[in-house]
């Protein structure tokens, strides 16, 4: 497959003012009919021919102007039109097989409902167009199909006509007023009800809103719709955004590849980011579900008023929006928890990304298959480069930056490089060498040395960026860093500063301290880089006791373990250091249990230990066993020296009042937490005491913590707790994906095996992206099961990315990530690992998204 650069990139030789689309529908048989006015594009190269994009398709028929043409030819699977004149009509007629399209891209069936997915290049797979972003076009649609089969048809805009056909058919014909790429564009047809409302917004406009679903999950879809509705005012208020047409529809379906796409006014969402009810939906799963609308409710400026010029410019609307989400979800709940996770997801996927074979800038210079490149880079690096600019800003410079964005690019196809102009223009910032964010790969590593002399603190900084594929040389980005300086007996500071590193190296110097301040940096994760700094054990007790800002609090606890755990790790420590290290963590968690002053949300964070990945990543080469081994003993020692806290914490929480408050919801969390101790100090108090959660539940919540816990352990509520939650709730996919893959992340010795077993029951499918991903992504961070030492964990997602890739490509290719660490993990692992690579390369037939991710990841 051929590799696509940005540098290429040229405007498209042809505009089309005007997209007509009718299809005939059917499950087994859809016929479209296409009709395009195509004129010359001036600011472009002319060309005669109109290279139209196909995939898998076949022209049934192309006329120009009303006549029959015969002046075609495909080239591989684009169809090239050959057009004397300045303007033209062109159509063309396409017929697709939409229950046979496994790949869930393009149009196509699931449960007997039809829709699409075209986002990136999908859109080619039900007729021939230029798919790229870069060519808007204002779209009419008439849908016609069997009334009893779906009784609803919906497309982006309005609905502008409707009626009855022949032989129990009805047809409904939708359009929409704004122009848009083809990528934006979406069809729904299917026995669907919705839960509706309305929204009236800053100006007066009333939007009818309609979330629709099957009729057995309608009692689910209220916290999908308050959602929107907060998404939609907080928008307004936030970013000055206003909703722009009188209906705004949400669909939910359950074969889909990712997790929603925001097509103009008709987003269609993963069931999992819609249904929720508190039987059946975690608390994690609401507020999932609230980021999940709001984000694509936001691209409807930041993606869809304003989108990409071309596929490199992703991070444009993804980085964006993500960032617009984070700071919605953080205004609707606890600000200092949000940012704690989103930092969490960002260094356990986008760390490991960003330091493997498969790095790459959050504006990518190259791919061979778009999809790749939808990555923890793209959206959460990229929300933090945007972050950043936000921090040296300030909350309204930053504002007056994104109002001239989009006052100036509105309707546009856009790039970064206009994002980062707008910003500089309108907050009034040099960003001259911050571009270099955008241009270079790998999270920067900043050490940080802090000197007393007399009166005076110097901070030395020092700032390395890692060579990356293709990327052998970095130079230096600029680093906000938000510190601060301890006087150590008032435990307080003397003011918050933002200081910028634009060097390789820079010191920086604060003159008042008669005694040697402790140092908080990087303060609420002001920059997305790796701190490394030599720090006594007692100046991380005393941040984590004092720091005023709760991200640096809790970094200064996982600080506290990561030392601990990595010289335990490195071998650096002997039994005598073990035990104090081990003491020091112990009293910073039970002065952590018995804070009065924190929220049990946010207690929550700080009694979660550094995950396995991210231990893993601050070595060069880590031993997977070794890391769960020295982490399960910590766990284990905590249970143990805290059990009676931990006991009395979790009493405490049970006898909290229920619903969806703060307080409620950070009760279900302690609860959870302190079982997860207690099962590795105690497995037989901590049976007992998760059996008793999961039957006394009444919330997801407490269920599944309950289940999570006694699937790591080895007693027999575990098998009676699995059974009972299978058998509960039977037929409903999300939660039977919630059992697969708690079975499938379980410290269970047995997990492989598990595994194995499990992908022979006849609730599993491959044909279902949320079941193959329910399954087998929790297990790749078992280091029991992926990486058993025979092998045979890695075996099995090999064999999984061959079977699964012919059926969906893209599903497929996600899997390959988790191999592709092969250089970082201890040798004998490591060539196993590669070994199932080559493997794979080996295939005689990959799809193009697997071929680029396996040979980047083996380069
Ligand atoms: N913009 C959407 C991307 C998306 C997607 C991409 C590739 C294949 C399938 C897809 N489904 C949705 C999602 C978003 O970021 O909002
Ligand atoms: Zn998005």
């Amino acid at each position: 497959p051929p590799l696509i650069r940005r540098e290429d990139y040229a405007p498209y030789p042809w505009r089309v003012p005007t997209t007509e689309l009718r299809f005939v529908l059917g499950v087994d048989k859809t016929t479209v009919q296409a009709k395009l006015k195509v004129e010359r594009n001036p600011h472009a190269n002319p060309a005669n021919v109109l290279r139209l994009n196909g995939d898998g398709l076949k022209p049934a028929g192309v006329w120009i102007d009303g006549s029959l043409a015969n002046s075609w030819e495909m080239d591989g699977d684009d169809l090239l039109i050959t057009l004397p004149g300045d303007a033209h009509e062109v159509s063309i007629d396409t017929q697709i097989d939409p229950a046979g399209n496994s790949q869930l891209m393009g149009l196509y069936a699931s449960n007997g409902m039809l829709c699409t997915q075209c986002e990136a290049e999908g859109f080619r797979r039900i007729t021939f167009f230029p798919d790229r972003p870069d060519v808007l076009s204002t779209y009419t649609v008439r849908m016609e199909g069997s009334k009893a089969d779906f009784p609803v048809l919906l497309s982006n805009g309005n609905c502008t006509a409707s009626g009855e056909g022949e032989d129990g058919s009805h047809w409904a014909e939708w359009h929409d007023p704004w122009p848009k790429p083809s990528y934006l564009f979406a069809l729904v047809a299917g026995q669907l009800v919705a839960n509706t409302d309305s929204f009236t917004t800053m100006n007066g406009r009333k939007v009818d809103l309609a979330i629709w679903v099957r009729p057995e999950d309608l009692s689910r879809t209220d916290h999908a719709m308050e959602s929107l509705k907060r998404s939609m005012q907080w928008d307004e208020q936030a970013f000055g955004r206003e909703y722009d047409l009188d209906v705004f529809n949400i669909v939910a379906v359950s074969d889909f590849n990712m997790g929603a796409m925001e097509n103009k006014s008709l987003n269609i969402f993963n069931t999992k980011y819609v249904l929720a009810d508190q039987e059946t939906a975690t608390d994690g799963d609401y507020d999932a579900i609230e980021g999940v609308i709001g984000h694509e409710y936001f691209h409807n400026w930041s993606g869809n008023r304003i989108t990409c010029r071309d596929w490199f410019q992703l991070s444009l609307k993804e980085g964006f929006t993500v960032l617009r989400d984070q700071l919605f979800s953080a205004a609707m709940g606890s600000e200092p928890v949000k940012r704690i996770e989103d930092v969490r997801v960002l260094r356990s996927v986008q760390f490991p990304e960003d330091s493997g074979p498969l790095a790459h800038p959050i504006r990518p210079d190259s791919y061979r298959e778009i999809s790749n490149f939808y990555t923890a880079t793209v959206y959460n690096k990229g929300a933090e480069v945007i972050r950043m600019m936000r921090t040296m800003a300030g909350e309204e410079r930053f504002r007056r930056g994104t109002d001239l964005y989009f006052d100036r690019h509105d309707g546009e196809a856009a790039t970064c490089e206009d994002f980062v102009t707008a910003i500089e223009d309108g907050a009034g910032l040099d960003l001259a060498d911050f571009r270099r964010w955008y241009q270079q790969a790998g999270t920067p590593k900043v050490s940080a040395k802090l000197e007393h002399v007399g009166d005076t603190a110097t901070l030395h900084l020092e700032q390395a960026v890692p060579a990356t594929p293709g990327q052998p040389d970095k130079r230096p980005m600029p680093i906000p860093l938000k510190i601060a300086l301890f006087d150590r007996k008032s435990g307080k500071h003397h003011g918050e500063q933002l200081v910028t590193l634009t060097e390789a190296q820079q010191t920086f110097s604060f003159a008042g301290f008669d005694e040697s301040p402790v140092l908080s940096i990087n303060r609420d994760f002001s920059a997305p880089v790796a701190i490394e700094r030599e720090v006594a054990d007692e100046d991380l007790v005393f941040l984590a006791a004092n720091d005023d800002d709760p991200f640096a609090r809790y970094e200064a606890m996982q600080d506290l373990v990561v030392g601990h755990l990595r010289g335990l790790l490195s071998g650096s420590v002997d039994a005598a250091k073990r035990d104090s290290g081990r003491a020091a963590i112990g009293e910073a968690f039970r002065a952590v249990i018995a804070d009065g002053e924190l929220d049990d949300l946010m207690r929550g964070e700080l009694l979660t230990l550094p995950g396995e990945t991210y231990l893993a990543e601050q070595m060069l080469v880590a031993d997977p066993a070794a890391i769960r081994a020295e982490r399960e003993g910590l766990k284990a020692w905590l249970g143990q020296s805290l059990e009676s806290d931990l006991v009395a914490m979790h009493e405490r929480a049970a006898a909290a009042p229920g619903g969806m408050s703060a307080e409620a919801k950070g009760a279900r969390k302690i609860k959870t937490s302190a079982l997860v101790f207690l099962a590795a100090g105690n497995p037989d108090l901590a049976e007992t005491m998760a059996a008793a959660q999961y039957d006394a539940a009444t919330t997801m919540t407490d269920r599944q913590g309950a289940l999570m816990v006694l699937t790591s352990l080895q007693g027999p509520q575990r098998t009676h707790k699995l059974l009972d939650f299978y058998n509960r709730f039977k037929g409903n996919a999300l939660v039977i994906d919630k059992w697969f893959a708690l079975q499938a992340s379980s410290l269970h010795p047995s997990v492989l095996e598990q595994v194995k077993a499990l992908a022979g029951h006849p609730d599993f499918t491959l044909k279902n992206p949320n079941r193959v991903r329910s399954l087998y992504m929790p297990f790749t961070g078992t280091a029991q099961g992926f990486h058993a030492a025979s092998g045979g964990g890695y075996k099995m997602i090999a064999d999984l990315i061959l079977e699964l890739d012919p059926i969906n490509p893209q599903t497929a290719a996600r899997f390959v990530s988790p191999l592709g660490r092969w250089r970082r993990i201890e040798p004998e692992r490591s060539a196993l690992m590669k070994g199932e690579l080559e493997r794979i390369a080996a295939a005689p037939k990959l799809s193009r998204d697997t071929y680029e991710q396996v040979t980047r990841s083996l380069g």
